[in-house]
């Protein structure tokens, strides 16, 4: 009797040995990124820059100078503390007052499976879909806090829920100061009304649709945190998702700074993880697309945790220092519905001495649409064009041009005063375009030059050639293709051609005649750029002046708001 209990003694020792050995070497793996998005909850509750224990598994915490491992069963979200995140909050019968009808096509309202959303109800576990490495990382145990701004139209009420509770669930709660619901006058106020019984929701209901720029203003005004968090009102954030952002704004206020943005698949739901080797960029039509990190930036990438320069955000989920956001003027107010706003916060930021980032160990999902699910009130088309033509106007200088090729439907069509935007841009001394193209996006090509004719119009006057090679100004005659050959001008930077002639100076002082001369890039004499809305010589840097409209054409000083320097092209079809 007493050898058997010796024996089964003996075992149960070297079981626990091997087992506690067995733990010891699996806790010494780097972690697979299968844990589950509750277990980060616990995490982030438990404080900075602590190793979390994760429910359902054996973990070595230490405690002392001892090592135990225990088993944690404990899941993080006791009913007790749900209540205490949802207050007096019913999310039940919030969700079951708007059920799919038998029958109804469950992409009908929204443009995703509303049915499948529905099912998952107001929260559910997701993958943690970052590098190992970032669960090592540390945090200040001080970062400031941040208002969440996520404003919405007719947004589902499980998606809209969801995106709430994942922000409470996923954040210490110490970091988030207020969530902000922007309802863009959708037709039920209950959608947002209601959520205001979750503590720490607040809804701001516009009187009548804005579009999602001036409710995104509105709501940072209001905002009491020194940090802005803008979301889509049908996301999902990810473990730790929050605190990498806000530690990149602490230390610089003028960084602006992104997740990646995971993909909530709009037929199943299903969580799934977005490359980490993408940043932000887009077309001269400006539209945005997703691309390859450059691979001189990719070879040099030895820590996947560090964050990539981005040259524009995809626009709906960033992080922005207050002060900076109303510093750099917000947004274009006069920008309507839905899109080109993140172009023009984009080269602002850039381009006015800020910079913008995507950070790996940072994820939110989102639910990518393929069709947009309301209605734009001036048509979808022409509000595009009418945000980007304002984007392209205030920032794009003369690459504005690629803008007008790759869209010509933009030209002639509405976009209202661009006044207040370039004064800022003026206030804040903003750097031009061109520092942009070859400081941040030297990637974006300039499209090869056709030759696109323009007249050269300055007042009511068209510039012309006269005999051999002599030169000035004349009435504009003809339209379209109707002009006559000596108006009609082609500007292939650095040339200013008319079939096989250019525009030359005759020597390199102010004073200098203008002339006509057979064509030759290499020749510094012909060598011309856009200043504003005069035409500078790049070698002399004196500008084209017309003194008074019988000429003759000089170089002189340049005054770009000169009356005789401003030379505007006027695209002829
Ligand atoms: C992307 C951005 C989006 C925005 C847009 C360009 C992401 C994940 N999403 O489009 O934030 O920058 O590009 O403008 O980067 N909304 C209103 N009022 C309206 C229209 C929309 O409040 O009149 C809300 C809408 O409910 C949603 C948000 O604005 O919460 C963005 O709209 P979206 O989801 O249709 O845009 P998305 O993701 O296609
Ligand atoms: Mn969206």
């Amino acid at each position: 009797m007493r050898r058997i209990r010796a024996n089964a003694i003996a075992i149960l020792t070297v079981a626990w040995i091997l087992g506690t050995f067995y733990y010891l070497w699996q806790d010494s793996k780097p972690q697979s990124a299968a844990a589950s998005s509750s277990s980060s909850a616990s995490q982030t509750r438990r404080g900075h820059g602590q190793k979390a224990a994760v429910p359902g598994r054996l973990e070595i915490i230490h405690r002392d100078d001892r090592t135990i491992p225990l088993i944690v069963t404990q899941p993080p979200h006791s009913e007790q503390n749900q209540n205490q995140q949802l207050g007096s909050f019913d999310e039940k019968s919030y969700l079951s007052a708007k059920q799919l009808k038998p029958g109804d096509d469950p992409y009908r309202e929204h443009a995703f499976n509303l049915q499948e959303s529905d099912r998952l109800g107001g929260e559910r576990a997701i993958r943690d879909t970052r590098h190992y490495r970032c669960a090592a990382l540390n945090y200040d145990a001080d970062l400031p806090s941040t208002s969440i701004i996520i404003t919405f139209h007719n947004e589902a009420r499980s998606t809209l829920l969801r995106t709430i509770k994942s922000v409470l669930m996923r954040s210490p709660p110490s970091l988030i100061q207020e969530i902000i619901l922007i309802d863009d006058f959708s037709s039920d106020p209950e959608d947002c009304q209601l959520l205001t019984q979750i503590p720490k929701v607040r809804c701001l209901r516009n009187g009548r649709r804005e579009g999602l720029i001036r409710s995104r203003v509105r709501g940072a005004s209001s905002a009491s945190a020194s940090i802005l968090t803008f979301l889509d009102s049908h996301c999902e954030v990810n473990a730790d998702w929050l605190q990498p952002m806000i530690q990149r704004v602490k230390e610089d206020h003028t960084r602006v700074v992104s997740p990646i943005i995971d993909v909530i698949s709009l037929d199943n739901f299903a969580y799934l993880a977005a490359s980490a080797d993408l940043r932000g960029g887009f077309d001269w039509s400006l539209h945005f697309k997703w691309e390859q990190i450059p691979i001189e930036q990719k070879m040099a990438r030895n820590d996947p945790t560090q964050p990539i320069r981005t040259p524009v955000i995809a626009g709906g989920i960033f992080v922005m220092d207050k002060s900076w956001f109303n510093h750099l003027g917000q947004y274009d107010t006069h920008m309507d519905i839905w899109g080109g706003e993140n172009f023009e916060l984009s080269f602002r930021v850039w381009m006015c001495g800020g910079s913008l980032e995507i950070l790996p160990c940072s994820r939110v999902g989102h639910v990518f649409r393929k069709r947009h699910p309301y209605d734009f009130p001036e048509g979808n088309a022409l509000t595009y064009i009418k945000n980007t033509r304002r984007a392209a106007e205030v920032w794009m200088d003369e690459y504005k041009q690629y803008y007008y090729s790759a869209r010509p439907s933009a030209q002639g069509k509405a976009f209202g005063s661009i006044t207040d935007r370039l004064t800022l841009r003026r206030k804040l001394n903003c750097k031009p375009f061109r520092w942009y193209m070859e400081n941040v996006y030297p990637e974006l090509r300039v499209p090869e030059q056709e030759a696109v004719s323009s007249v050269l119009k300055q007042g009511g006057l068209c510039l012309e050639t006269r005999g051999t090679d002599g030169l000035g100004l004349a009435e504009c005659r003809g339209i379209g293709g109707s002009r006559p050959q000596s108006q009609r001008w082609e500007l292939i930077e650095p040339l200013i051609r008319q079939q096989d002639l250019c525009l030359a100076i005759s020597a390199f002082t102010a004073g200098s005649k203008v002339k006509m001369e057979p064509c030759n890039t290499k020749e510094p004499r012909q060598k011309w750029k856009p200043k504003g809305p005069a035409l500078q010589h790049m070698v002399s840097g004196l500008c084209l002046d017309s003194q008074t409209p019988t000429g003759p054409l000089v170089i002189s000083q340049c005054r770009p708001q000169m009356a005789s320097q401003s030379w505007e092209p006027q695209i002829i079809t």
